[in-house]
């Protein structure tokens, strides 16, 4: 049977991850969305859960996309953002020596020329290990590994974060800290 918080899920990540509008709502500068505000506006299209239905979404996503406020009043997507004036705030953070990006074989040569870049999303999304690299790179075609040599990176000065959701975020990656994984 199909679970029915993916549909909520997917539809919260729209919403608060690219366009807020689309249902009347404002995310602040940290890409906060009121909880009552959200929740009126999921109601008007299409979408109606109420507190206890969403905390069970916020809960039990499978990849914790989402986080309240400390006080419960807020909510937003912990990364994947496309809106360009959102400042998660999230602190820079030393990255471990090896990450990986999952990416499709179709992009590889432009990826090997141009480095990774963060196309429509504000930051590249690097994963921790190979398995969720792979299933990364398979939303969007035969999947293909890329290892990132992230430590030094950022010992030549490029900037990491990590999300509330364990998603390695940095500007771009150039080539020359990439090498495809062959053995996957
Ligand atoms: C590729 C999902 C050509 C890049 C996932 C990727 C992740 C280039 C695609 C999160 C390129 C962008 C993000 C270049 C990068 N030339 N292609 N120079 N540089 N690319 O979806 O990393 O389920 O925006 O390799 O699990 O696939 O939504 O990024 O294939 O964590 O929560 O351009 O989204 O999480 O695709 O995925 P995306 P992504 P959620």
């Amino acid at each position: 049977m199909s679970d029915p918080t993916v549909g909520t899920s997917k539809f919260l990540s729209l919403v608060l991850r690219h366009n807020p509008a689309s249902v009347g709502l404002t995310l602040d500068g940290a890409g906060w969305a009121d909880v009552g505000e959200l929740l009126e506006a999921l109601r008007k299209h299409g979408h109606p859960i109420d507190r206890a239905g969403l905390d069970v979404v916020v809960a039990t996503n499978n990849k914790k996309r989402f986080e309240y406020s400390p006080d419960g009043l807020k909510i937003r997507a912990c990364q994947g953002h496309s809106i360009k004036d959102i400042d998660l705030q999230l602190e820079q953070k030393v990255p471990p020596e090896d990450l990986y990006h999952g990416t499709a074989d179709k992009f590889l040569s432009s990826i090997l020329a141009d480095g990774l870049l963060p196309q429509s999303r504000q930051y590249v999304h690097l994963s921790f290990d190979t398995r969720t690299a792979i299933k990364v790179g398979q939303r969007h075609g035969k999947p293909v590994v890329l290892h990132v040599a992230a430590l030094q990176m950022h010992k030549d000065g490029h900037t990491f974060y990590l999300s509330h959701n364990n998603v390695w975020l940095t500007k771009s990656v150039p080539s020359k800290y990439l090498k495809r994984m062959d053995q996957i």
